[in-house]
């Protein structure tokens, strides 16, 4: 197996481990709060559910300085979900906490899930369960839910289905969601939830890829592991997990650097997989196991203000960039919605009575919906500008980063036109305006399949170009 890029430490503690049925991998990066539940819930899980399977659990830290890997190591032992379930398996759970090694000098969720993968490639599981270590609403069930169908069901890949507050998982909602079901054309509601089922024969594709991008070793892994699972041609299930409570995240404060790594990879594989979506139109329903649940997340407040206010500045500083990257009709009319965010942001302060620009907001998602109503940022305006991107990662100039990076303005604007419009919707109502736009990006996708295609043609022009130019070139210098 490929261990070359482990310590010797990591090296260690697989050779005491030797082998194992089912592991359950853990990343973490400053969760000292919450790792100890998501540690113990995970071990009641393998305990409880897969008694005859020889368990391990693994947390992949990034040597954090709040002390995440003392508490996992110090949270009450396999033993004592022993004792308060009642159960006597079979084999003892080994537990274990190490530091990950850095990829190219990069570390992230992404790096410690490779070492996660390499450990369990290297104990020959049957099954990795990979769950987040800032989850509040794990319980034991999420292991069987995750592990069971791989397990039981012959599936390789589990993805997570849950309900999310109707502001939360943005980068899910505006473009991983509607862009994997259009392209791929299957209706994974959450490819990039962060807590998934993976079979050891995929664990294997993923080490046998090697494709460790700075994005993908950092948050680009999670929507990396669902696309590859796609593109490889693995059997593709969801599980019915109930809600996620974890750290929430503002989008306008918090998301950025995550949307330009998850989206720059999406992009990324889309450009080098054509083969794999350009026939394809519609979608099908992927199957998702576990008995339904009925939970109402946690609310979030988000501040659309400064969404707002990120679209109008970008458009100051960006609108060459944005005329270079999309279609010339959709980059005039995301000039025209960034100007009215600029001038509806003006009003809105001045009726709410806020200070200028960097003032903290004091002002409800609520209030501020309401002193904004007017903006609306059409769902086929996103499909398309999503889209003209796709055809714009195919050639390296400019780098994806810089273009990702151009559209996080926009899709600040895209998010608070969401959160603005749906102010008054339950989370059921929210879904389905995500719903809406999933069906916008399919009704769409003849748009995309046209511009690649005419994009393949003016290549080809170009290499016949080139070469008729080479032959000239050829032709004048044996004449001289
Ligand atoms: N080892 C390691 N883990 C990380 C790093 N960054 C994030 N993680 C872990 O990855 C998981 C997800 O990170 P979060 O910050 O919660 O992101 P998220 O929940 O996917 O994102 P949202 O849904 O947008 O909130 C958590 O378990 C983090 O501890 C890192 O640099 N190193
Ligand atoms: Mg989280």
């Amino acid at each position: 197996m490929p261990i070359s890029g482990l310590t010797p430490a990591i090296r260690d503690e697989i050779s005491r481990l030797g082998h194992a049925d089912i592991m359950v991998g853990i990343p973490s990066f400053k969760n000292a709060a919450t790792i100890g539940y998501v540690v113990r819930a995970s071990q009641a899980g393998l305990v409880q559910y897969f008694p005859d399977l020889r368990p391990v659990l693994v947390n992949s830290d990034a040597g954090s300085p709040d002390g995440t890997a003392r508490v996992v190591v110090e949270t009450e032992p396999p033993d004592y979900v022993e004792q308060i379930l009642l159960v006597r398996p079979t084999n003892k759970l080994s537990r274990v906490s190490l530091t990950y090694p850095e990829i190219d000098g990069v570390g992230g969720k992404g790096a410690a899930l490779r070492t996660i993968f390499e450990i369990a490639a290297a104990l020959e599981v049957q099954a990795l369960v990979v769950v987040d270590s800032d989850l509040r609403s794990i319980i034991p069930e999420w292991i069987e839910l995750l592990a069971g169908p791989i397990v039981k069901g012959g599936y390789d890949f589990v993805a997570p289905l849950y309900a999310r507050y109707k502001y939360d998982g943005t980068i899910t909602n505006t473009v991983t969601y509607p862009l994997t079901r259009s392209l791929y054309g299957n209706r994974i509601r959450q490819p990039i939830g962060g807590d998934f089922g993976v079979s050891g024969d995929l664990v294997r594709h993923y080490l046998e890829l090697d494709d460790w991008t700075d994005d993908i070793s950092r948050f680009g892994i999670d929507i990396w592991m669902t696309t590859s699972a796609l593109t490889g041609g693995f059997a593709v299930c969801q599980a019915r997990l109930g809600a996620k409570v974890h750290d929430p995240k503002d989008p306008g404060a918090d998301l950025g650097p995550m949307f330009r790594q998850v989206v720059g990879t999406i992009l990324r594989l889309a450009a080098t997989h054509p083969d794999n979506w350009l026939s394809i139109r519609g979608s099908h329903d992927v199957p998702a196991y576990g008995f339904e649940r009925i939970i109402d997340p946690p609310p979030l407040e988000v501040n659309t203000l400064r969404l707002l206010t990120e679209l109008h500045s970008g458009s100051l500083t960006l609108a060459d960039t944005w005329r270079g990257m999309f279609a010339p009709a959709n980059a005039e009319t995301v000039m025209v919605l960034a100007a009215e965010a600029g001038q509806l942001v003006d009003q809105a302060r001045s009726r709410l009575g806020l200070a200028g620009d960097g003032a903290p907001s004091t002002a409800t998602t609520l209030e501020m919906g309401e002193a904004l109503a007017a903006f609306h940022f059409p769902d086929d305006l996103w499909a398309r500008l999503v889209y003209d991107l796709v055809v714009a990662a195919r050639s390296s100039t400019p780098p994806i980063e810089q273009l990702v990076a151009a559209l996080v303005p926009i899709y600040f604007g895209r998010v608070g036109s969401f959160v603005i419009e749906n102010r008054h919707q339950t989370t059921d109502q929210a879904e389905e305006r995500v719903e809406r736009q999933a069906r916008e990006f399919e009704l769409l996708k003849p748009y995309l399949v046209e511009r690649w295609q005419q994009a393949d043609a003016s290549a080809d022009g170009n290499n016949s170009a080139a070469t008729a130019a080479g032959r000239e070139a050829e032709a004048a210098e044996a004449r001289r």
